[in-house]
């Protein structure tokens, strides 16, 4: 169908020309709605915006976005067309980005610390005397132990710069946020299938179980996943059901929602394999050819896990259990998705392997429809590399001592090992991080250990405001936005892989500057004349340059120019326009892009094979590594694992004492739990981000408090009714909020959500309305039109830090409370939390690990485990 070509310039003119404008509007209207994008117009001039291509990163989706640029200003935020995940659409948090920058509490000059850690009190500096500052400490620590200088990260896209920076120092000892965020998903899956994610093909399935993953409004790539459960629902008819305690967004837009007892997802999901295996509805071919057990061994191995033993545990009927097997099992193509309601738990992994395996059983992987591989693409670093630490640290981010399994480490448990020696701290730098906030314990245990000089006695924060960590520092060195600086990018985020770039859409505010630059700066203070070795690393002359190094060489990208596509298109490769009409990529005949499946069936080729031998079990080995496996007579690349198989048998968790099969573990405190105690569960609003969109008015408007989601059942033995005080209290602390009764969530849990009650973070997040901006940001008058106020209560004071013993995962939600209707000297907004308490209950959490006593307790199927003196700790993982 020919559209009329109408702009929204054109548009404007006709619908200001009365009269005729009436009989033309509704068809330009559905012009309009079928406009790609890509272009905009100030209403005032008419005059066409600049428009420059950039990669959002209000969250970690790292969708394609386009800034609209009036008169230097951004005004305007867009998702990119021609991004083959994004397809022109960003979700609310993405529209609203620019205020992130425009933010009136930003820190735009670098501070020094004047008054106690974390009073508040803050004088101005240069970057000289920051820097200066900062390489005489560094310089003291290194004399003294590369790794006494400690770099804790939150979310890092810097493409590689934080880790070079560290090694270039010498330092091992680097901390990422994954615990908290989904490790024991990633370590339930990466020894099955290799990488730690899936691709759901929800455009082109029929049938989706989806544990624990709210799709619609948080999860990985939730923008473009979201677009694509859409289509599945209209185009394909697709049954959706979701498993989730609480009716989330996704719940409510599923066929079923299935409200699931807290933690036990892996047996329901244990329970569904075992009528798939009873009934023999199993894809027998799939999984005697790529898995390493035969279809005899699981059935023998799954007997046990009935739909009368998971409904015991998790209050889905058996009847149901049966049903969505068939329903699962018979409908082709069908999919899983996860993610981190069934991995926060204790034995979160156990409970990620258990779904996992449901797509393996039944043959879905890697199908048109199915449970696919993510894509992805990398690139290279500049050279030359610093290499790697001599010296281990303790713990870094992929390792500890007593988590050996744990890939992604497990950081929410590292105030623990500096409060009792195990780690030393002379130097530390936080860079986008915010664990006072962010992590169990929040400032009963973060904000004590920060306070402490003696056991943090140096402390920079790299960050754009003032958050509750970033408020500990002693120096605050002012990073830029997103949307100022420049990033490498790729994401798995739909079944195209392509590499995008973040670019400095406005020069940065007041004297920001970029984290690559921060840290070549300090470098550069550290080893002006090169003479030791450091500077050699940090040879670049700006983030553009730095970017040339990752993508001027990359073939394919260097013939259309490398860097310079990137600058202009944001990203590649660009598989296809956007049909208007339907919303999807298609070629130039119009027919929709074609992904590629089945990518472990890849042949190879006569040049792979040269010089490869074949083992008798059929791996394919060349120059001593795997290349693939010999499977009916042909030579596949196979799965990305060392083997080449789906490994559902995970040898290396059996060498640690845990189950290398699929089972699933109770929470031993959920066992026990007395008739008025709840499991505290928390979420993500849609439309915040973790602490950092506090600032965001488009959204704190939206969404600004967080009462606790409260069953009627369990609201009326406790006498309470929406709106009233409610005293939350768990082994660790309490606190007192409001409740909001609703059907849709569990008797046996509340539910209260991150992102709200915020001390620091500026004067909207605080409601602090009357103060004045302080670090160099203008007055905001918007915020004269704050009509609320009520922040929300912050729960993760109340919540322990404990770990679960193979992924190293923060169970977030297994909280035992006791719910009662406030007292006459509780307040809205009272928190506490005992530190004595929190290090008790940490302590009690190790005793799950592969050393602890309560290991052996907890796996009486591995009795010939020989223990953990014996299961020889393969050292340092890096
Ligand atoms: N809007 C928004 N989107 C985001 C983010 C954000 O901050 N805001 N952050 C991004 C990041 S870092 C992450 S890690 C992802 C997280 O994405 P998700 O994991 O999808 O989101 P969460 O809200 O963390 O948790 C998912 C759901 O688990 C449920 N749940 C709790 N316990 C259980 C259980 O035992 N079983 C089941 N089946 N469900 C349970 C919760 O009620 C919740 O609805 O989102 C990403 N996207
Ligand atoms: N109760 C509860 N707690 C949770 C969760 C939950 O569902 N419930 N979710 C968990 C999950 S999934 C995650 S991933 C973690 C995330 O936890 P964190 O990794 O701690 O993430 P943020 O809250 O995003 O904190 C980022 C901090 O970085 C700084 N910052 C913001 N933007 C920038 C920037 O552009 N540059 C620099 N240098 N600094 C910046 C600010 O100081 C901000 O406070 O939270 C976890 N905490
Ligand atoms: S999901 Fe939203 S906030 Fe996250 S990257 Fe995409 S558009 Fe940006
Ligand atoms: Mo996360």
């Amino acid at each position: 169908m020919d559209m009329p070509k109408v702009t929204r310039r054109t548009f404007l003119k006709v619908s200001a020309a009365a009269g005729g404008a009436a009989a033309a509007a509704p068809r330009l209207l559905q012009a309009m709605e079928n406009e790609l994008g890509g272009r905009d117009y100030s209403p005032v001039t008419m005059a066409q915006r600049q428009a420059i291509p950039y990669t959002c990163h209000v969250c970690n989706i790292q969708d394609g976005a386009i800034a609209f640029v009036e008169n230097g200003r951004i005004v305007k935020l867009e998702g990119n067309p021609e991004h083959v995940s994004t397809r022109g659409r960003l979700c609310a948090k993405g529209n609203a980005g620019m205020w992130y920058t425009y933010n009136p509490d930003r820190v735009l000059y670098p501070l020094k610390r004047v008054g106690a850690r974390g009073e508040g009190k803050w004088k101005r500096i240069t970057w000289e005397e920051a820097l200066t500052e900062v390489a005489q400490r560094l310089d003291a620590a290194l004399k003294e132990d590369p790794n006494t200088i400690m770099l804790k990260w939150g979310r890092d896209r810097t493409g590689g710069a934080l880790i070079r920076f560290m090694h270039t120092l010498g330092s091992d000892n680097t901390m990422n946020h994954t615990s908290v965020c989904e490790s024991s998903k990633k370590v339930g899956m990466e020894p099955t299938w290799g990488p730690d994610i899936e691709t759901p093909d929800f455009s082109k399935t029929k049938y989706v179980l989806n544990f624990g993953s709210n799709v619609l409004e948080a999860a990985y790539f939730h923008n473009p996943l979201s677009q694509r459960v859409t289509e599945g629902r209209i185009d394909n008819h697709m049954k959706i059901v979701t498993f989730d305690v609480r009716l989330s967004n996704t719940a409510g837009y599923s066929d079923e929602w299935i409200p699931v007892f807290p933690g036990t997802d892996g047996a329901v999901a244990l329970a569904i394999g075992h009528v798939i295996l009873r009934d023999d509805l199993q894809d027998s071919e799939f999984i005697n050819t790529w898995t390493n057990v035969t279809v005899e061994e699981l059935k023998e191995h799954y007997k046990s896990f009935t739909p009368e033993w998971a409904e015991k545990i998790s209050g889905v009927p058996a009847a149901t259990i049966e049903r969505l097997a068939h329903e699962f099992a018979t409908t082709k193509p069908a999919t899983v998705f996860t993610y981190r309601g069934p991995a926060k738990h204790l034995y979160g992994s156990y409970n990620e392997k258990a779904c996992m395996m449901l797509p393996i059983l039944t043959g879905n992987v890697e199908k048109a429809g199915g449970y696919c591989l993510p894509r992805g693409m990398g690139w290279p670093q500049p050279n030359p590399k610093p290499p790697k630490p001599a010296k281990h640290a303790y713990a870094n981010h992929h390792y500890h001592p007593l988590f050996p399994l744990a890939s992604h480490g497990v950081s929410h448990l590292t105030p623990f090992d500096i409060f009792e020696g195990r780690t030393k701290v002379n130097v530390y730098f936080t860079y986008m991080d915010n664990p006072v906030y962010t992590n169990p314990g929040a400032q009963a245990v973060w904000g004590r250990l920060f306070k402490d000089e003696k056991l943090i006695p140096f402390f920079v924060s790299i960050s754009t405001v003032i958050g509750e960590e970033t408020a500990y520092a002693d120096i605050i060195l002012p990073d830029c936005m997103f949307l100022e600086r420049w990033e490498p990018e790729s994401m798995p985020n739909s079944l195209w892989p392509w590499l995008g770039i973040r670019q400095p859409i406005i020069a940065p505010l007041g004297e920001t500057r970029e984290t690559r630059v921060i840290l070549r700066d300090i470098i550069h203070k550290l080893d002006p004349d090169g003479s030791r070795g450091m500077k050699q690393y940090w040879n670049f002359k700006d983030g553009e340059d730095y970017m040339r190094q990752h993508f001027d060489n990359i073939p394919g990208l260097k013939d259309v120019g490398g860097l310079d596509f990137l600058k202009k298109k944001g990203v590649w490769p660009i598989y296809g326009k956007l049909d208007p009409r339907t919303g999807k990529v298609v070629d130039k005949t119009g027919r929709e892009i074609k992904a590629e499946y089945e990518l472990y069936k890849k042949e190879l080729s006569d040049s792979d094979m040269m010089g490869a031998t074949i083992e008798p079990n059929g791996l394919i080995v060349k120059n001593g590594k795997a290349i693939g496996i010999r499977r009916n007579g042909k030579n596949y690349v196979g799965f990305p694992t060392p083997n080449r198989l789906l490994n559902v048998r995970v040898d290396e968790w059996a060498k640690y004492g845990f189950n290398p099969m699929p089972t699933f573990k109770r929470i031993p405190w959920h066992e026990t739990m007395k008739d008025d105690e709840l499991v505290l569960t928390t979420y993500k609003f849609n439309v915040h981000v973790q602490s950092r969109t506090a600032s965001v008015k488009w959204l704190a408007e939206i969404v600004h408090n967080n009462p606790m989601w409260i069953n009627p059942e369990t609201a009326k033995k406790i006498g309470v009714k929406t709106g009233d005080l409610v005293r939350v209290e768990s082994k660790v602390g309490y606190l007192v909020t409001k409740a909001y009764v609703t059907e849709g969530i569990h008797p046996k849990a509340v539910a209260i959500a991150t992102g709200c009650g915020h001390w620091e973070y500026g004067r909207l997040a605080t409601l602090k309305l009357n103060e004045k901006p302080q670090f160099g940001g203008t007055e905001d008058p918007d915020l004269k039109n704050v009509w609320w106020d009520d922040k929300g209560v912050h729960p993760n004071i109340i919540i322990p830090a404990i770990a679960d013993p193979i992924g190293g995962s923060q169970a977030w939600y297994d909280t035992v409370v006791r719910v009662t209707k406030a007292g006459p000297n509780d307040k809205y907004g009272d928190v506490f939390g005992d530190f004595q308490k929190h290090l008790e209950a940490y302590r009690e959490g190790l005793r799950f690990t592969y050393k602890g006593d309560l290991h052996r307790k907890m796996h009486p199927e591995m009795a010939h485990w020989p223990g953990p003196e014996q299961s020889q700790d393969q050292g340092h993982h890096s």
